[in-house]
């Protein structure tokens, strides 16, 4: 998942490990989070940080040091602050790591919930064009639709027809006002009283404000 800003994880946990004292642990819980799509994991600690770090024990396979939770605990809710991974993707894990000695009955987690405050600025930056453009229609020759993709930097009035070669109005597929954003429309080949036209070349138009440009279409049945 994208991490949006201010983004929050919580669940609910529920906790019987083997601990060594209320600070050190033989049996571990723990969260960590990845953003290379799974190579490389870093420990991820609540907030408040973790309880207990593991001791040195090599038959729990976790370095030593590792901040973990470890003891009892009954049903609590955990906060995770995932703010310093805004606009990074990100994957996690839960892992709880034992010896096989005073085995208690493990972890339980539930309501795993991810938040953010929406789309965070930079997404919303990165979609916004740098200036006015039509593109080529895709598929160009086309039988019977085609696309037709433009793109606007800010919001404008935007008118995008389709003329003969003769120079008349064939369709007309958008007439109104569109805010900042990549746009397209869909051609049916079909004219503004919805007959489908006949092969050949056609222009489609596209003015947004002062912008105005045209390509040409191939219509091949
Ligand atoms: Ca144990």
């Amino acid at each position: 998942m994208c991490v949006g800003a201010d983004g929050e994880m919580t669940f609910w946990s529920w906790l019987a490990a083997e601990e060594e004292s209320a600070t050190s642990a033989w049996d571990c819980a723990l969260v960590e989070i990845s953003t290379d799509g799974g190579e490389t994991w870093s420990n991820l600690a609540p907030v408040g940080g973790y309880s207990h770090v593991k001791n040195n024990n090599p038959a729990n396979p976790l370095p030593t040091g590792t901040p973990c939770w470890s003891g009892m605990h009954t049903w609590r809710e955990e906060t995770f602050d995932l703010t310093p991974y805004e606009g990074q993707s990100a994957t996690f894990r839960f892992r709880f790591a034992s010896d096989a000695l005073e085995t208690e009955e493990g972890w339980y987690i539930d309501d795993v919930s991810i938040t953010s405050a929406g789309t965070g600025v930079s997404d919303s930056d990165a979609s916004i064009p740098a200036r006015f453009a039509l593109k080529q229609n895709a598929p160009n020759p086309f039988n019977p639709m085609t696309t037709i993709a433009y793109s606007l930097p800010e919001a404008a009035h935007v008118i995008v027809r389709v003329y003969s070669v003769a120079g008349k109005v064939v369709a007309t597929l958008k007439d109104g006002v569109e805010g900042a954003g990549q746009r397209s429309v869909v051609w049916d080949g079909t004219n503004d009283r919805g007959q489908s036209v006949g092969s050949g070349i056609y222009f489609c138009s596209m003015t947004a404000g002062e912008f105005s440009d045209r390509k040409m279409m191939v219509l091949l049945k």
